[in-house]
């Protein structure tokens, strides 16, 4: 029984995100309210459409139509409710009821050539977006208005949606790895991170570039440049094979030999998919094992608090000798 909308719409189609999808041995069935099942026999063919009335369980539901042809059910132990669990248990009495973890979002990690299409196709928007915000960057604007802009851009140039609210931090903002936009203005002399992604057709992208307006001072671009050489120094020996956590290392090495290892405090990438963070992880305890149509983020930084920090960040398509970098956008450092 999947709950999760993520993988709900992975496994079947259906967008609508209530309700379970069921699979069994013998066929499979969406089980939601009247407000989606139109939607849901256009979007699922191939499910039977299992109607769950108002005030109704769509696990009872679930167990009234397959109970007498099973003997295990599995739930999403991971994402429903500890109610929604002792409804499950109330409802299949009898059966075995298993907790069946994580098992679609490995499903997921491998991204089928279509799934890959759709993730080029949000990059395509982002990178597009990046090359028209540059002009809008000026003394005096507010990060909140660059981000609106952004956001903007990135709908009206076929994005669905934004893949997640976009982080604009800049001046000594920018030593938040997830600083949200703020009313703060642009001034000469700050660092300008941007991390943001479009959403196209459910897959999201994720990039960041950091910018700088004016002219930096040494301690400026050698921080820029020490990120650059990890996020290369990765991008370049990634490939299938590796651990997560052996990717993580060649780009860590780089800024811990430059002595700025305590100011990269987060793992280096993350798998990018209809979620925006998902598995793989390439971080120190990343111990899954790359394979070929994985989407992954490489995206090392420095932090300095009061001060400011650098993050660059593209996504890549791990392949069995390297990797096909979706990213396009532009990373020497960019002076405005
Ligand atoms: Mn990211």
């Amino acid at each position: 029984m999947i709950s999760k909308p993520e993988n709900q719409f992975y496994i079947s189609g259906f967008s609508g995100g209530e309700g379970v999808v069921a699979v069994t041995c013998r066929g499979a069935a969406i089980i939601t309210d009247s407000r989606y099942t139109e939607q849901a026999k256009t979007e699922a063919p191939g499910f039977a459409i299992l109607e769950q009335k108002a005030g109704v369980s769509p696990f009872e539901v679930c167990a009234n139509n397959f109970k007498s042809e099973i003997k295990n059910v599995g739930f999403e132990s991971h994402y429903i409710t500890y109610d929604q669990f002792e409804d499950i248990k109330k409802y299949f009495e009898g059966i075995d009821v298993k907790p069946a973890g994580s098992l679609v979002e490995e499903l997921r990690t491998i991204k089928e050539p279509h799934e890959i299409e759709m993730i080029k196709k949000a990059q395509e928007i982002t990178d597009k977006t990046f090359v028209h915000i540059l002009k809008y960057i000026k003394p005096g604007v507010a990060e909140k208005d660059l981000a609106c802009e952004m956001e903007y851009f990135m709908k009206k140039n076929g994005a669905d949606g934004i893949a997640f609210d976009t982080i604009l931090a800049s001046g000594p903002r920018s030593s938040l790895p997830h600083g949200r936009a703020s009313g703060r203005k642009i001034q000469y002399g700050d660092f300008i991170t941007m991390d943001f992604g479009a959403r196209y057709s459910w897959y999201c992208s994720d990039m960041t570039r950091t910018v700088f307006l004016g002219r930096p001072d040494d301690t400026q671009v050698k921080i820029y440049n020490i990120v650059l050489e990890a996020q290369k120094r990765a991008l370049e020996y990634i490939k299938s094979g590796l651990l997560g956590k052996d990717v993580d290392r060649l780009a860590r090495e780089v800024i811990d030999k430059s002595g700025y290892g305590n100011n990269f405090g987060h793992g280096l990438g993350h798998g990018v998919g209809i979620e925006i963070h998902e598995s793989p992880r390439l971080s120190p305890k990343g111990d899954m094992e790359l394979l070929p149509g994985m989407v992954v983020t490489v995206e090392p930084g420095i932090y300095i608090e009061n001060y400011g920090g650098v993050r660059i960040e593209d996504m890549v398509v791990v392949t069995q000798n390297g990797c096909d970098n979706l990213t396009k956008s532009d990373k020497h450092l960019i002076l405005l």
